[in-house]
């Protein structure tokens, strides 16, 4: 399809998939630009029932509850949301049918007028909110009229047709965090330079295989104009930026936590330093900031930090606005959120850790833990992060859906450490899972809910997650110890 353009859009028929928060911002703007749009949805709960209730339908916008899989007749177009899997039964409708599927970053992509903002791009199992937000911190600490979007919950089709209207000066750069997800559906995007921070298995029930996942997240590499960002300590993420087809004298840039060698970012004496984007790399370095300056200074988020501080020195950022832009950065509630300490006992909240890589992380940087973990496993196997961890744990609450196959891995590799297991769903087994993991600590130990596993089975999302361990945490009486 070669549609490119607002005009393009108006009269045609199209459909979209998902009336979550991407959905509804893709129907909005392609109906305000005239095309003939419908919305379909496989649920039909209170949540899409108020959203279809909305303005939507006066906005002149047709909505289609409780059937996701039939192609609506007339369809020229499917623009879906990111969540929807490649194999579900509309996109076969749509193929038999000769319609293209493509996201809303697509979208967003084809409707950049000429002069937009350049795309700076992150994506990676891990990390990836924290840095696009780091990034538009140092992007704003340098002048730059910028905003983080995409992933993190902004969607981008938005902001793109929002720039420059009502006398708003127009953005100069976007930080534009991507899932895989939102890569697999965006053919022709191409980032000024984008970042793969890490590489690890997540999402596989979407994407099938490893392979078929890593492969979506290489796509931001794609025609990258001056930096293609990779983690000088996973392997597979320099190895997607040599399969990528960049533009001529797009340059490989590595960040390391050890000392950077030519083209690189990283680490001397606590000191973030920059070998890339200087005169004369062979022989010098140029001071960005100290390691003190980023909160909290864990390795993975120095490692966050010197890939923010690589893409926006890509598009010509001082080093002194990178500094003054971490200083300004303050990391999300539950990410590694200290929560309280009670008997000596450290309470910490990684609500945020929904996959066994993130887990894995906050996991090693404490010494004697009682772990809280479960979910959604989003078929993950936890074997490797059970035998990494084994020698940390005090012992283990499980919660959720999928936590037998935590148990099964504990079983397996750490038969010693004793498991709690909870049986239970409803809004009091956050409660419990803190009590009974009170229990099994001792002074000096940490209390760490990082599941590894996705929330929805029992929480709205992982936010919730957090707050109700938080609450629970502090509910906690003497009689728990
Ligand atoms: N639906 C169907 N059939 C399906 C799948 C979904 O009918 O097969 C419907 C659901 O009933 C629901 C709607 O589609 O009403 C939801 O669509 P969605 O899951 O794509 O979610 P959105 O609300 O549009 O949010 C999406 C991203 N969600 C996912 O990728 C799963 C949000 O990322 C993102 O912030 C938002 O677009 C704006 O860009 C969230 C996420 O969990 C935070 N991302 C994953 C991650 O970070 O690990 C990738």
């Amino acid at each position: 399809m070669t549609t490119h353009g607002p005009a393009d859009f108006a009269g045609q028929h199209i459909t979209v998939a998902g009336l979550g928060v991407s959905g509804i911002s893709a129907a909005r703007v392609l109906a305000g630009l005239g095309a003939h749009v419908t919305v379909v949805d496989g649920g039909d709960g209170d949540k899409q029932r108020a959203a279809a209730a909305g303005e939507l339908t006066a906005e002149g916008i047709s909505v289609r509850l409780g059937d996701g899989d039939t192609l609506p007749e007339g369809t020229e177009l499917v623009v879906t949301s990111p969540g929807w899997k490649p194999d579900s039964p509309l996109f076969a409708a749509a193929a038999a049918a000769g319609v293209d599927v493509v996201g809303d970053v697509e979208i967003a992509w084809r409707l950049r007028g000429p002069g937009a903002a350049a795309w700076l791009g992150v994506t990676g199992t891990n990390g990836k909110t924290t840095t696009v937000r780091m990034l538009a911190s140092i992007l704003a600490a340098e002048g730059l009229r910028t905003l983080a979007v995409g992933n993190i919950g902004t969607p981008i089709i938005d902001v793109v047709l929002g720039q420059g209207k009502d006398g708003e000066p127009p953005y100069d750069v976007l930080a534009v965090e991507l899932s895989s997800y939102q890569l697999h559906w965006a053919p022709s995007l191409r980032v000024h330079s984008g970042a793969v921070l890490n590489l690890a298995p997540d999402h596989l029930d979407w994407h099938g295989s490893m392979q078929a996942y890593a492969a979506d997240k290489g796509r931001i590499y794609e025609g990258n104009t001056v930096a293609c960002v990779y983690n000088a300590a996973d392997k597979a993420t320099e190895d997607l930026v040599r399969e990528a087809d960049v533009e001529e004298g797009c340059r490989a840039i590595g960040f390391t936590l050890g000392t950077p060698g030519p083209s690189q970012l990283g680490v001397v004496d606590g000191i973030l330093v920059d070998r890339a984007f200087v005169e004369n790399r062979q022989q010098q370095a140029q001071e960005l900031a100290e390691v003190s300056d980023v909160t909290p200074p864990a390795p993975h988020n120095i490692a966050n930090a010197l890939a923010a501080a690589a893409l926006a020195r890509a598009f010509g950022v001082r080093p002194t606005a990178v500094r003054d832009g971490l200083r300004a950065f303050h990391p999300d509630a539950h990410r590694i959120q200290h929560v309280a300490e009670r008997d000596g006992v450290t309470y910490i909240d990684d609500s945020k850790a929904t996959n066994t890589h993130a887990a894995e992380a906050s996991l090693a940087a404490y010494e004697h833990i009682v772990w809280i973990a479960g979910g959604l496993a989003k078929g993950a196997t936890f074997d490797e992060l059970v035998q990494k961890s084994a020698s940390r744990l005090r012992g283990v609450v499980l919660i959720g859906a999928d936590r037998a196959l935590i148990g099964e891995a504990l079983a397996r590799h750490a038969p010693d450490v004793p498991v709690v297991d909870l049986d239970r769903t409803d809004t009091g087994a956050m409660p419990e899972a803190v009590r009974e993991a009170t229990r099994l600590a001792r002074p000096g130990d940490t209390v760490l809910l990082a599941p590894a596993c996705a929330s929805m089975d029992m929480f709205v999302n992982y936010n919730k997650r957090g707050e109700a361990f938080a609450e629970a945490v502090g509910e906690l009486t003497a009689r728990d110890h």
